[in-house]
């Protein structure tokens, strides 16, 4: 079975103004679909039918194969950032995670504007990303469809996308004000604060 373009995990008008049906038509279905349709056409080749997606990745990444590399890490890096977002209700973190955020950064606002500048800072296309790094909490940013899969020992917990395709339908070439709007009000701190158990990877990878 050839990988899926998986489906998103709310309505695509349930994210309002600040990612419109529009965009979600344009990012999932075409720019995610476009990744889970170029893999499939490359493992064959690879040998590598039947392996999960994080395998190829990983295989990918052993091989310095750039194209598989790059499709593959985008497939994953999508599934995750969709489970990342949810519709706006006023969510904040809270419990366990909250208290992590507060230790490691004083507030979750402190928190949230670091985040911002990572992502805002990343030069071109790429991902800014919350991780667990040996039990703290941690702000990067990976270049292109590099991903946490491809990095021993970084547990992702959320990410933004920073590429272009991302928020060019809201907002143009404003990338500040996409960050805000997702950071600001459609973060998904429930998947965020259950990958706490350090197997976020797990969380967006696929079969084939
Ligand atoms: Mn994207």
């Amino acid at each position: 079975m050839p990988f899926r373009l998986p489906e998103l995990p709310f309505a695509p008008d349930a994210l309002g103004a600040h990612m419109s049906a529009e965009t979600l038509e344009f990012h999932h279905g075409k720019h995610h679909k476009a990744y889970v349709d170029k893999v499939n056409s490359m493992v064959g080749e690879r040998g590598l039918e039947g392996a999960d997606l994080s395998e190829v990745i990983r295989a990918a990444t052993e091989r310095g194969d750039k194209g598989l590399f790059n499709n593959s890490g985008q497939i994953w890096n999508h599934n995750f950032f969709w489970q990342c977002l949810a519709p706006p209700q006023g969510q904040r973190p809270t419990g366990r995670l909250a208290e992590m955020i507060d230790a490691d950064f004083g507030s979750t606002d402190a928190m949230l504007a670091k985040l911002k500048d990572e992502a805002v800072g990343h030069f071109a296309s790429g991902w800014a990303w919350l991780v667990l790094d040996q039990g703290k909490l941690a702000i990067t940013s990976l270049h292109d469809g590099d991903t946490p899969v491809a990095h021993a020992g970084m547990k992702p917990l959320l990410t933004v996308d920073v590429w272009e395709h991302a928020y060019y339908i809201d907002y143009r070439n404003a990338r500040p004000a996409f960050v805000d709007a997702v950071l600001g009000n459609l973060v998904n701190w429930e998947f965020v604060a259950q990958n706490l158990d350090g197997d976020g990877v797990r969380r967006a990878d696929q079969e084939s």
